[in-house]
């Protein structure tokens, strides 16, 4: 076992106030990191010092507050274009989460581009919210969607991509993490190839920002969708990332303030200028000024020993779960990120989630919305146990010790 000397996982913890509670009188083992991660204080005392202070309407004002609260938001703005490397800070839209962020490419960019004899390539790995709004779109519009399959480890199948490539389709979808299986794709090769056969990529970055540097010129995809909650930050609040050229080209999505230029009943109405051309109404204010403490937030740790802290984690939790008798792990692709899942033979997810509850352990059952998976794996659904920076070699053990017990009580 591999552990960070110059991590200093004790200090790091007392950083996040609930890491201190208890579940059924057992100190909490938050192993749920990739549905949500849990936030350090200084996110959550941006937000409540935000609401306390600086709380105002945006850029609509000429008052003090109005001022400083969209200095503050148009700030973070900034912060997130340098964490991941876009060209311009046109380029970042907030939006409620990569759900959001999707759908927002879906109904802008897919509902103008895509149409019949149209091919939209998504990857068997996709989480449900990178599937479902191109099947809705697709009954709308009769464009076919092909997939792209995967290996037996998870990993995707070369041969598929190859096949679905050939089919020169106009959008191809991929996730950089699995949040299932935790498989990384290597997007910037998966990018260049599609944009090869002029397709135009979304990468689906949900589960790769809070566990390694993103560079989306380096990737070169078109469009890169995440949450905050998921690194560190608030719910109800995320981006998009989209290439000025195709921003500028796409029609608004949601009508109404702040995307327009004027409007009018007797004249046509006019849009505003990417990225405000997107951001109709008032945003998640306090949500936005919280992620931008979680930037801050993570690179004061640093991505690289996040990463390699996480690396060391799925090594020996991987390692130590094999250990138990019946023992199947699900997704094990070489380059792996987040998390761990996992079946054992003659026991069911849900019992086993049940009963490490009852342990004070919180790990995820079932089919984490990727049901595409569980069809193709055949398996009803797993136990997934996902790590963050805050996560302990402890937790692990508690967790192997915890499904022993388990799988005791359910043979
Ligand atoms: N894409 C991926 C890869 C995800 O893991 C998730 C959420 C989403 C998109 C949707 O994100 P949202 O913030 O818009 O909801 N994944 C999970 C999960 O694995 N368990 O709960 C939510």
């Amino acid at each position: 076992m591999k552990r960070n000397a110059a991590y200093d996982l004790n200090a790091l913890r007392r950083e996040f106030p609930i890491l201190d509670r208890e579940v059924y009188g057992h100190p909490l083992v938050y192993l749920d990191s990739a549905a949500s991660a849990q936030k350090p204080r200084v996110v959550i005392e941006a937000q409540r010092e935000y609401e306390a202070h600086f709380h105002s309407n945006i850029h609509r004002g000429v008052h003090t507050l109005a001022t400083q609260a969209t200095e503050a938001y148009e700030g973070v703005r900034s912060k997130l274009t340098e964490h991941i490397n876009a060209a311009r800070r046109e380029e970042i839209i907030f939006t409620s989460g990569t759900t959001d962020s999707i759908n927002l490419v879906a109904g802008t960019w897919g509902r103008a581009n895509l149409n019949s004899g149209d091919v939209v390539a998504l990857t068997r790995l996709e989480h449900h919210s990178n599937i479902v709004p191109w099947q809705i779109l697709a009954k709308e519009k009769g464009f076919d969607i092909v997939v792209i399959e995967i290996d037996e480890d998870g990993s995707l199948c070369e041969e598929s991509l190859k096949a679905a490539l050939s089919r020169s389709p106009k959008l191809l979808c991929v996730s950089h993490v699995s949040n299932t299986l935790g498989t990384v794709n290597d997007v910037t090769r998966i990018t260049a190839q599609a944009h090869e056969v002029g397709a135009v990529v979304l990468v689906d970055g949900a589960q790769a920002v809070p566990h390694k540097k993103i560079d989306v010129r380096d990737i070169g995809c078109d469009f890169y969708a995440a949450s905050g909650h998921k690194m560190y930050g608030p719910s109800g609040v995320g981006f998009l990332y989209g290439k000025a050229e195709l921003l500028e080209e796409m029609p608004p999505w949601k009508g109404g303030g702040e995307m327009i230029q004027t409007v009018s009943f007797e004249e046509e109405t006019t849009f505003n200028v990417p990225p405000y051309k997107f951001e109709a109404g008032t945003p998640h204010l306090s949500g936005v000024i919280g992620l931008g403490a979680a930037l801050d937030w993570i690179n004061s740790v640093g991505l690289d020993k996040i990463a390699e802290h996480e690396e060391a984690l799925i090594k020996y939790a991987s390692e130590r779960l094999s250990e138990i008798e019946g023992m199947r792990l699900i997704g094990t692709s070489k380059d792996k990120a987040s998390v761990v899942s996992f079946l054992v033979d003659g026991t069911h997810p849900s019992d086993i989630g049940t009963i490490l509850d009852q342990l004070g352990v919180a790990v995820r059952t079932g089919h984490h919305c990727t049901e595409p998976i569980m069809n193709k794996l055949g398996i009803p659904g797993t136990v997934r146990a996902s790590f963050a920076a805050y996560s302990t070699f402890e937790e692990v053990d508690a967790l192997v010790a915890g499904v022993e017990r388990a799988v005791k009580m359910l043979r």
